[in-house]
């Protein structure tokens, strides 16, 4: 594969970037042909939020890392995207809340579960569950091979973060009883509306915000990060980040430009 040269002043460069990362780990079988369309319908959802992380994601960031360290058995689920796009980020937020991390895939093959194995033991993590036989356990109420999970890891978990996720399995995991936190710029998505915490951000920025928030409320009482979980309601952020994208669509149709409204 011809690895292209994104210069650095291309007006558009860091989503380039993004685009070749994930190019390249389709290339090495970590991503699937499904997840670069994926890919796409998350950039048009960044256009519309202005390409930042929006005081009401930081919100939601702020609940996320409360509920993975409040929880007895939290699990970050990977998927070739998430694998590709923050691997760092990933192992580094299991580090500060002791959550396990656990490939599910919805495209689901041998080598794909170990190609995304290797990734992110390449970034660092010790263990990673559901890979191949591990995955020996099924939940009933997911379709397709999204229900084979590690008896030791989702199964159990009682907070599961499943970032760029298929509505099914937010809506089952949920309905298990689970706390389910997503990141997912679209927050039309089923997953955004089912899931008890939506980050309506990039995953690219939306993981390493996630990682920091873990680390400074990790010196806080089990209380006051109790407190920050019933303080959020996740209809209300959805309807906030929903009416950001309106404001900001009506200011750009007065305008009628896109360059100068950041
Ligand atoms: O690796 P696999 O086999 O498990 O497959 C993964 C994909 C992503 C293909 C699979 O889970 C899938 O089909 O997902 P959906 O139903 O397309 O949902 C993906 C969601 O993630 C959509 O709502 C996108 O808007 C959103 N999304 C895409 N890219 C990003 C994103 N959200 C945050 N950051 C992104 N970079």
């Amino acid at each position: 594969m011809n690895k292209i040269v994104i210069p650095s002043t291309h007006p558009r460069a860091n989503s380039l970037l993004i685009r070749e990362r994930l190019i390249e780990h389709f290339a090495k079988g970590i991503v699937s042909d499904a997840g670069l369309f994926a890919h796409g319908r998350g950039e048009a959802f960044d256009y519309l939020l202005g390409e930042r992380t929006t005081e009401n994601a930081l919100v939601a960031v702020t609940a996320a890392a409360a509920a993975l360290l409040t929880g007895k058995h939290p699990v970050i689920s990977a998927n070739g995207n998430a694998a590709a796009l923050g691997a760092e980020g990933i192992v580094k937020l299991a580090k500060v809340t002791g959550a396990l991390i656990e490939v599910n895939l919805f495209y689901r093959s041998a080598q794909r579960e170990r190609a995304i194995e290797r990734l992110l033991k390449s970034a660092g993590a010790q263990k990673v569950y559901g890979v191949n036989q591990a995955a020996s356990a099924r939940i009933a109420e997911i379709g397709g091979e999204r229900r084979r999970v590690d008896p030791r890891g989702i199964l159990k978990a009682d907070v599961v973060l499943v970032p760029l996720e298929d509505g099914d399995r937010a809506e089952a995991l949920a309905k298990m009883g689970k706390k389910v936190i997503t990141i997912d710029l679209n927050p039309l998505s089923r997953t955004a509306q089912f899931a008890t915490i939506t980050i309506v951000d990039n995953i690219v920025r939306a993981l390493p915000a996630l990682a920091i928030a873990a680390e400074q409320l990790s010196k806080k009482r089990q209380n006051r990060l109790k407190r920050i979980q019933s303080d959020f309601d996740n209809k209300k952020n959805l309807s906030e980040a929903i009416r950001l994208i309106n404001n900001r669509l009506s200011k750009l149709a007065k305008n009628g430009t896109y360059i100068s409204i950041h």
